[in-house]
């Protein structure tokens, strides 16, 4: 048993405790009682996320927004409060831990099964930005400062580069040159941030489609859980992660590059559920979709550089070279948005207009 979960208020007794291995940086445990509650137990990453009561504290103010907003469901998952009333317990050695209540009859998927499903996840993430557009996102802290500003994540690859702190610079000159070679297209969606031709919206910023909770049985998305990046941000991120991850054709690890594409089916299923859904889109912010999923795929693909060469510190890794296969699949995926550039724009252009 994990004994932090008697720090909260629970019904029963703690009977079993079982880990739930599927996020890259929290620990997370699935807690059941003597009177079959079940709750969800998770250790935030510090090293990660050393800014915990910022990540609390966001998630606080807008469920209580959401709360307050008549006839409508949460848009997101809520966490319980320590016995002491605070929001997460600080075990005193590093340690942040939080609980929510397990959602019955939920599952989450690391795949979409369907083009339903990936729809629905769309759908999820469309509605908890649409959901808070009211809420003034200047009054949310940054969990993790310059998380999706792209150009900052370059520089922490060169430094990264520069020291060569595992000897493992000489295997990835190539994979290197390639993201450094992008740069000004890397860059724009930063510089339109900047200069505020896009405007800065409530995000969530990590939208793999196993961040939304689904109902088993209707497979319709119930809400979006790990908050732990919620912040202001730009909708193309939001977009371009959810098809970074689920519009490709292979696992993020995947060894065999032949396999990785860029779906432009799954594309397109993505933009029709995630513009139904979040109507309060602007036009500029429509546009920019295609260049949030190149943004988001680059970026990730060096930050998983970045880490492989730092020595995996960041992301957890199941075997020494996975972040460098991580990266490489990135890459593999822009290659593949290179070529189909014309028709990811063609793609939200037509799903836009039927909406009109
Ligand atoms: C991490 O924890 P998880 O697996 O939901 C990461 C994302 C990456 C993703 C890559 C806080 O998400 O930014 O896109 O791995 N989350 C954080 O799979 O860094
Ligand atoms: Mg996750």
């Amino acid at each position: 048993m994990r004994d932090e979960i008697y720090r909260f208020p629970i019904d029963g007794r703690p009977a079993r405790c079982d880990e739930i291995r599927s996020g890259h940086v929290n620990t997370t445990y699935l807690i059941t009682t003597d009177t079959g509650a079940r709750y969800i137990l998770q250790n935030v990453n510090t090293y990660a996320f050393p800014r915990t009561y910022v990540i609390m504290d966001n998630i606080s103010a807008i469920s209580l927004y959401l709360a307050g907003k008549s006839g409508e469901k949460s848009a997101m998952i809520s966490y319980i409060d320590t016995l002491d009333g605070e929001r997460y317990y600080d075990d005193g050695q590093g340690g942040a831990w939080r609980i929510y209540r397990f959602v019955e009859n939920s599952i989450c998927l690391d795949r979409a099964a369907c083009d339903e499903d990936f729809c629905e996840c769309a759908r999820a993430f469309g509605k908890f930005q649409n959901s808070l557009v009211g809420f003034p996102a200047e009054k949310l802290g940054e969990t993790i400062v310059d998380f999706h500003n792209t150009p900052v994540r370059y520089r922490q690859l060169r430094e990264a580069a520069e020291a060569d702190v595992c000897g493992r610079l000489e295997g990835v000159r190539e994979e290197l040159a390639f993201v450094l070679e992008r740069e000004e297209k890397a860059f724009r969606l930063q510089r339109m941030r900047d200069s505020g031709e896009l405007p800065v919206r409530v995000t969530h910023n990590d939208t793999k489609i196993n961040n939304v909770l689904f109902d088993a049985d209707t497979r319709k998305a119930i809400c979006v859980i790990d908050l732990d990046t919620v912040m202001p941000g730009l909708s193309a991120y939001d977009f371009g992660d959810a098809i970074r991850f689920g519009a490709s054709t292979a696992a993020e690890d995947e060894k065999d590059l032949d396999k990785v594409e860029l779906d432009l089916h799954l594309f397109r299923v993505f933009a029709r559920g995630f513009l139904e859904a979040c109507p309060s889109l602007t036009e500029k912010e429509i546009a920019c979709l295609p260049l949030g999923a190149y943004t988001m795929t680059i970026e990730c693909g060096s930050r998983f550089l970045a880490d492989y060469l730092k020595g995996d510190k960041y992301f957890s890794i199941d075997y020494p070279a996975q972040n460098l296969d991580r990266a490489r699949t990135q890459f593999k995926l822009i290659r593949d948005m290179e070529k189909k550039w014309d028709e990811m724009q063609r793609i939200i252009e037509e799903e836009r207009k039927k909406l009109l």
